[in-house]
């Protein structure tokens, strides 16, 4: 895998920051009674991620908070089955559904603190876009060859 995009995409991850009414950020609830995910949520933060591995299957875990998706770029491998995770963790209209038009999944509720699955195809490399019910929060996974 190379690094460039994913330095490309560190740098152009603030600009996504503003829209969809998130301007009172607040600190991460804890999670000590929501459902336990796969393996570790990752940390709020802006920075690209990659998939924890499970099973053969490359994990894409995302939380739909109050700074909208995070992470908002993952780069994830072609030919390995995939597997998109999302926990809403905040009570926001905004958070509250996510759609991939990419695969032309429509708007689908996200239960707060409860995993939400898509399965991936990575059969070849391609961007898979992700956004909130109302098309204003977005994240995308890389599939790299
Ligand atoms: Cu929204």
């Amino acid at each position: 895998m190379t690094r460039l995009p994913l330095l490309a995409l560190l740098l152009a991850a603030p600009l996504a920051l503003t829209a969809c009414g998130g301007d009172t950020p607040a600190p991460v609830e804890s999670a000590a009674d929501a459902p336990e995910p796969l393996g570790t949520a990752p940390a709020p933060t802006d920075a690209p991620a990659e998939p924890q591995m499970v099973d053969g299957v490359q994990v894409v875990e995302v939380v739909a908070g109050p700074m909208g998706f995070q992470p908002r770029e993952i780069t994830i491998q072609a030919g390995v089955p995939a597997r998109l995770v999302v926990t809403r963790t905040v009570e926001d209209d905004c958070s509250s559904q996510i759609s991939i038009p990419t695969y032309g999944v429509p708007a689908t509720d996200l239960p707060l603190n409860e995993p939400v699955s898509f399965d991936l195809q990575t059969d070849e490399p391609s961007e898979i876009e992700f956004v909130c019910g109302m098309d204003m929060q977005r994240g995308t996974i890389v599939v790299a060859s």
